[in-house]
C-alpha cells in the first residue's frame, strides 16, 4: 500500500513538473481539446520523430493510435529507365494501437466520454501528452520519439493504482501480422526490392499483469505501463554494398527491450536534453498578445487567425514548428526530409513522398543554417554524397548529355529521386548546381574550412565540370544552359532564366570556395570567367524580370513557381542594394504572380515571403505569412499543398529568418523586413554567414539592441536600414549594438 501511495505521488509530481515547464514555455505548445479522428491523419494527428523513426499520434483517450514510419522504407531501385512510375515510393511502416478499458465500463469497447480531455505537443521538449479523467480516474499518456534510445516511448499512468487494463496491437503496412513475443509484439518483412524491415514493441508494467498471445498483448490492473517501439530496415547509404547492411530484426529487438528495461525518468531526461539542446538555441518572441487568444487551443486559434485576427505569437509558434519538424525528421546519420518529412501513411503516396529537386527538398533545408540547426542539414548533404556514383552513371548514359568528345563529366538529376540512386521524370538539369548551393551554404554559415576542403569543394568542382561541358556558346560568346525548363512552366529552350541564375550561383560559390581555401587559382579564375559570360537576368517589356530569354511573360500568369526569381532568394545574384533595377523587376514579376489559384500551395507562400523579405518589402512579406496561415494551413499546423508537404513548414521558418536577419550580401542586415504586425519583439540565436550568431530586440518597430557573437572571428559588417557599421571580431567574443549601430565589446 505504501509502495502504491508513493507511486501515485511520483506520477503526480511528474505530471505537475511537466505542466509547469509547459506553462513557462507556453508559446511552444500545440494543443487540442479533442483527439484526431481516424480520417484526420494529415490534418489533426501530431508528428513525433527522432530524425529516423517517427509517428503520427492521434490521442484517442480509450484507443490510442500511433502510425509510425522509418525514413529508409522505400520501394524501387536504381531505375535506369528514369521512368517516374517505376522509381519506387516511400512507404508506410505500420501502426500501433492501444485500447484502454474505461474504469467501471465492464467490457472493452464501452467508452464513456472522458472529462478534461487535452492533448498537447511541446515543441521545446518533443513530449506529447494526452490527459483526461474517466470514472474518477485521471489518466495520462506521454509519448516521445527518442534519439538516444532509438525508440518511440510511451508511458501510461493513472492517479489510482491498478487502473490500467487493456490491449496492444501492432500491424505492418505491408500485410504484416504481428506475432507475440515475451512482453512484446513483433513483425518482419521484405519488400520486392529486397529491403528487409522489422518492428518490435516491448512493454513493461508496474503492478498488474501482462501477457502476449496470438499477436495481442494484454495488460490488466497495472499502475503504469512503459511501451517501447523500435523499427528499422537493412538500408545503408552505400552503393558499393548495394545499399544492404545488417538484418534489422536483432537490432530492433535489442533497442525495444533495452529501452523498456531502463528507468522511464532516465529515458525521458535523455530525450528532453537531446531535443531541448537544439530547440533552445533560438527564441522568437512576438508581442503583443491578446490573453484571450493565447488561451485558445491551436485549431481554434488558427481558425480565429484565418478569420482575420492578428496573432503574432501563433506566427512565432509556426516558426518554431518548422525547427521542431526538422529536428524530428532530419538528424545526422539518417536520411533527409522527404515531401512528407517522414510522416507518410500510404504505400502509394502523392508524388511517391519522394525527393523533389525543383524546389521541395531545397526548401526543406532552407531553415537549417539560419535557424541554427546546421547538423540537421547533414542528412541532405550525406544523401547527395551517397548517390553520386549512380547519378554519374545515369548522366553518362543519357544521350542528350553527350559532347563531341564523349559523355559530359559530372552528374545531373531528374526532377525526382529515391535513396537507391534512382532518378525519375524529366531531367532538371540545374538541380545539380542547386544541390551544390546547399554544400556551399553549410560552409558559408560555419566557416568550417576542413569541411569545405574535404566534402564540399570536390563536389562543387565536379558540378562545374558538368557545366563546363554542357554550356552552349552563343554567336556573341555569351553562355547559355541549353534546352532547359523553368519548372514546371513554359517550353524547353536555351537560356531559361532559372537555369542561368542557378549556374551563376554555382560558379560564384565555387570561385568563393577556391578563394577561401587558396591554392587553386586556376579553378577560381576559370569559373569566375565563365560566370561573367553567362547570359544574365534582364528586364522585360512590362518591367518584369524575364522568365525566358524571349520576352514572353504574361502579366496575368498566376503560376505557382517563381523559378526565375532564384537570383533573389535563395540565390544572391540580384539584391536590392547591389542591383536595384533587377530587384525592382523581380518585385514586378512577383506582384504579378498574385495570391490566388495555383499560387496557393504549401511552398509558394514561404518562397514569396522570403523573396519579398530579400526585396526589403516587409508588408508584402507579412502578407505571405498571413496567406499561408489563412489558406494553406491544417489544424495540426502542417502546410497544405494538398496533401500536406513539409516544404511549406520548413520554408516558412526560413522566410521568417530572412525577415529578421539577412546575410547573403556580405553584411548582416538586421530587421531587414520587419512588418508593422510585429511592432515589439526579440529574436535570439539566428545564424548569419561568416560564423555569426545574432540576437535582436526591438520596440515600436525600431531596433533597441542587438548582440552579434563571433564564432570564427573575421570582419563583421552590419546594416540597419540605411545605417552600416563594420568592425573586426575575435572568435568567441560578443559585440553589442544599439539602435544607432554603436557597437561595443560585451
Ligand atoms: C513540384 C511542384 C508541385 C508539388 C510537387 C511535389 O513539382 O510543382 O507543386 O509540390 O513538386
Amino acid at each position: 500500500m505504501i509502495k502504491r501511495a508513493a507511486f501515485v505521488i511520483a506520477c503526480l509530481a511528474v505530471a505537475s513538473a511537466s505542466a509547469s515547464a509547459s506553462d513557462a514555455a507556453g508559446a511552444l505548445i500545440l494543443w487540442y481539446r479533442t483527439p484526431a479522428a481516424e480520417t484526420e491523419w494529415s490534418s489533426r494527428a501530431l508528428p513525433l520523430g527522432n530524425g529516423r523513426l517517427g509517428g503520427m499520434i492521434f490521442g484517442g483517450p480509450f484507443r490510442e493510435h500511433l502510425q509510425f514510419n522509418e525514413d529508409s522504407l522505400w520501394t524501387g531501385d536504381e531505375n535506369p529507365s528514369g521512368d517516374y512510375d517505376s522509381m519506387g515510393a516511400y512507404q508506410a511502416f505500420g501502426d500501433l494501437w492501444i485500447d484502454l478499458e474505461a474504469p467501471g465500463a465492464g467490457s472493452m469497447g464501452a467508452r464513456p466520454v472522458p472529462a478534461d480531455y487535452r492533448r498537447a505537443l511541446d515543441l521545446g521538449t518533443g513530449l506529447h501528452a494526452v490527459t483526461f479523467t474517466a470514472g474518477g480516474v485521471a489518466f495520462r499518456r506521454e509519448t516521445f520519439a527518442s534519439r538516444p534510445a532509438q525508440a518511440i516511448i510511451m508511458r501510461l499512468t493513472a492517479d489510482k493504482p491498478g487502473a490500467l487494463t487493456g490491449a496492444l496491437r501492432l500491424s505492418g503496412a505491408h500485410q504484416d501480422a504481428a506475432r507475440s513475443e515475451a512482453n512484446g509484439l513483433a513483425f518482419e518483412g521484405r519488400l520486392p526490392n529486397g529491403l528487409e524491415y522489422a518492428a518490435r514493441v516491448a512493454v513493461r508494467a508496474e503492478g498488474g499483469a501482462v501477457s502476449s498471445a496470438a499477436g495481442v498483448l494484454r495488460f490488466e490492473g497495472c499502475d503504469a505501463l512503459t511501451i517501447a517501439l523500435a523499427a528499422a530496415t537493412d538500408y545503408v547509404p552505400d552503393y558499393g554494398r548495394r545499399w544492404k547492411g545488417e538484418p534489422p530484426a536483432p537490432r530492433v529487438r535489442e533497442r525495444a527491450v533495452r529501452a523498456c528495461a531502463a528507468s522511464y525518468e532516465a529515458l525521458r531526461r535523455a530525450h528532453v536534453a537531446d531535443v531541448s539542446s537544439l530547440m533552445g538555441r533560438v527564441g522568437l518572441e512576438l508581442a503583443p498578445m491578446d490573453a484571450l487568444r493565447r488561451g485558445l487551443p491551436t485549431d481554434e486559434r488558427l481558425a480565429a487567425y484565418a478569420a482575420g485576427g492578428s496573432d503574432p505569437e501563433l506566427e512565432a509558434l509556426l516558426f518554431q514548428y518548422g525547427r521542431y519538424l526538422l529536428v524530428s525528421c532530419s538528424r545526422p546519420g539518417g536520411l533527409p526530409a522527404n515531401l512528407q518529412g517522414l510522416w507518410n501513411d500510404s504505400n502509394a503516396p502523392a508524388w511517391h513522398s519522394d525527393y523533389h529537386a525543383n524546389i521541395n527538398i531545397q526548401m526543406n533545408y532552407w531553415p537549417a543554417e539560419p535557424a541554427n540547426l546546421a547538423e540537421c542539414h547533414e542528412p541532405f548533404i550525406d544523401l547527395i554524397r551517397s548517390q553520386l556514383e549512380p547519378w554519374r552513371k545515369a548522366t553518362r548514359a543519357e544521350p542528350a548529355f553527350r559532347t563531341a568528345a564523349g559523355p559530359v563529366r559530372g552528374w545531373a538529376l531528374r526532377t525526382s529521386h529515391n535513396i537507391f540512386g534512382g532518378l525519375g521524370w524529366k531531367w532538371d538539369k540545374t538541380a545539380n548546381a542547386w544541390y551544390a548551393q546547399h554544400l556551399w551554404e553549410h560552409y558559408a554559415f560555419s566557416g568550417d574550412k576542413e569541411y569545405l576542403r574535404r566534402v564540399a569543394y570536390p563536389i562543387l568542382k565536379e558540378v562545374c565540370d558538368f557545366w563546363r561541358d554542357e554550356l552552349k556558346v552563343l554567336a556573341d560568346g555569351r553562355l547559355v544552359v541549353p534546352d532547359a525548363w523553368s519548372p514546371e512552366h513554359g517550353p524547353d529552350e536555351d537560356g531559361v532564366t532559372y537555369s542561368q541564375e542557378i549556374v551563376w550561383d554555382l560558379f560564384n560559390n565555387t570561385a568563393a570556395a577556391a578563394e577561401a581555401l587558396g591554392g587553386d587559382d586556376a579553378c577560381r579564375e576559370t569559373v569566375a570567367a565563365l560566370r561573367d559570360r553567362l547570359v544574365g537576368p534582364r528586364v522585360g517589356k512590362w518591367g518584369q524580370l524575364q522568365e525566358w530569354m524571349i520576352d514572353r511573360d504574361d502579366p496575368r500568369d498566376q503560376h505557382r513557381h517563381t523559378s526565375h526569381l532564384f537570383a533573389v532568394y535563395p540565390g544572391r545574384q540580384i539584391s536590392a542594394v547591389r542591383t536595384p533595377p533587377l530587384a525592382k523587376a523581380a518585385a514586378v514579376s512577383l506582384a504579378a504572380r498574385g495570391e490566388a489559384g495555383d499560387s496557393r500551395r504549401s511552398w509558394t507562400w514561404p518562397w514569396r515571403c522570403a523573396l519579398w523579405a530579400r526585396l526589403g518589402e516587409a508588408e508584402n512579406a507579412h502578407r505571405m505569412v498571413r496567406g499561408l496561415l489563412t489558406y494553406n494551413m491544417l489544424p495540426n499546423l502542417f502546410a497544405d499543398h494538398p496533401p500536406f508537404q513539409m516544404d511549406g513548414n520548413f520554408g516558412f521558418t526560413a522566410a521568417v529568418c530572412e525577415m529578421l536577419v539577412q546575410s547573403h550580401a556580405g553584411e548582416i542586415a538586421l530587421l531587414a523586413a520587419l512588418p508593422r504586425a510585429w511592432p515589439d519583439g526579440s529574436v535570439r540565436g539566428l545564424r548569419a554567414r561568416g560564423g555569426f550568431v545574432v540576437d535582436i530586440a526591438w520596440r515600436g518597430g525600431a531596433m533597441t539592441s542587438a548582440v552579434v557573437r563571433s564564432t570564427i572571428g573575421g570582419r563583421c559588417a552590419v546594416r540597419l536600414g540605411e545605417k552600416t557599421v563594420s568592425f573586426a571580431t575575435r572568435p568567441g567574443r560578443s559585440y553589442a549594438l544599439d539602435g544607432d549601430l554603436k557597437w561595443s565589446l560585451r
